[in-house]
């Protein structure tokens, strides 16, 4: 073979192996985020039917107002197929950055891709996305939230510390398909399991939503007479719950122990009161932490794959003197 081909193939190789290589790295790399005065960030936004959302979105809306930043807010109003167009027109909009509380964990994996395939970083708030089909550091940056799995493990430790005889649990799971239902369900029946005694008579989802729960509940009281404890996936649900109870003849906090995830104001009010027996804090201050992350990126540091929220928790030990600082 001829000097000057075996050079021009090997050339040829060295090329194609560089841009292999580049292509490689592109796809393995979230996109990059510039440093800037100011910023056009976009929040996707799941529902607005509960205090814990509200309470997101202002701390959402106040520190991107602190910053000087414009935020495009969107609200899936609780449709999944609603909050991938809301993503994909912050695409078009050319927003810097996607703050994203993926309603859940599979369908929002297109709007996370296509992200990442216009060039913006994606930042997942609250809820995550199937690990299997999207990873953090590759195609979003990190996922900020509390570990629902502890949440959920927290509960079951207070119940088999405190039950009294109460065993027999009903469980009101939050959104089927969405992170923190799989996780809090997860945490909790792995521990009631290895608790000797106890007990998960019936499990159903609520839709982390009052009045659904009251329904589920209600249903499941009338099926399961002998359940004397309800864990419910968040506030709203719990909240529901008491009505169940209360419809079906029987005094929450006495006849059935009932268990709850978030702190909300009303619910923490509510464990004062002794209706709730216990809830364990989950913070939707994100705020703050969400656009220190983003700056942080922006100004080239690691991040880490998950930023922990760290949560409270509240019981008739502590729930009069933190029902101030509950939001
Ligand atoms: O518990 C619930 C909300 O994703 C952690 O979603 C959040 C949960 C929260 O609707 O109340």
């Amino acid at each position: 073979m001829p000097a000057f081909s075996r050079r021009t193939l090997m050339l040829a190789a060295s090329a194609l192996g560089a841009l292999t290589l580049t292509a490689g790295i592109a796809a393995a790399q979230v996109p990059p985020l510039e440093q800037k005065t100011t910023y056009k960030v976009g929040f996707a936004q799941t529902e607005s039917n509960n205090p814990w959302r509200i309470a997101q979105t202002e701390s959402m809306k106040a520190e991107a107002a602190k910053l000087g930043y414009q935020l495009v807010y969107t609200d899936a109003a609780g449709s999944a197929a609603k909050q991938v167009a809301d993503v994909n027109s912050m695409i078009a909009q050319g927003v810097d950055v996607i703050f994203l509380a993926p309603r859940e964990e599979k369908p929002l994996i297109p709007a996370v891709m296509a992200a990442k395939k216009n060039g913006i970083p994606v930042i997942l708030l609250d809820r995550s996305v199937d690990p299997k089909l999207a990873k953090a550091g590759k195609d979003y940056l990190t996922f900020i939230g509390s570990d629902f799995i502890k949440e959920g493990e927290r509960a079951a430790e207070w119940l088999v510390k405190n039950a009294n005889g109460k065993t027999k649990i009903i469980e009101l799971e939050g959104t089927t398909g969405s992170s923190p239902a799989n996780d809090r369900k997860k945490g909790f029946d792995e521990a009631i399991k290895k608790a000797e005694g106890f007990s998960i008579v019936a499990s159903q989802s609520g839709d982390f939503a009052r009045d659904k729960g009251r329904q589920v509940a209600e249903a499941l009281l009338q099926s399961h007479p002998d359940a004397n404890v309800i864990y419910a996936h968040n506030d709203e649900m719990a909240i529901g719950a008491i009505s169940a109870v209360e419809a079906a003849g029987k005094v929450p906090g006495k006849d059935i122990l009932i268990l709850s995830i978030d702190g909300g104001k009303e619910a923490v009010g509510l464990v004062a009161e002794g209706k709730i027996a216990a809830v364990v804090e989950c913070n939707p201050r994100f705020g703050p932490k969400a656009f220190e992350t983003m700056a942080r990126y922006a100004k080239g540091e690691k991040i880490e794959p998950w930023v922990i929220n760290e949560d409270k928790f509240y019981d008739a030990s502590n729930a009069k003197a933190e029902l101030a600082n509950a939001y």
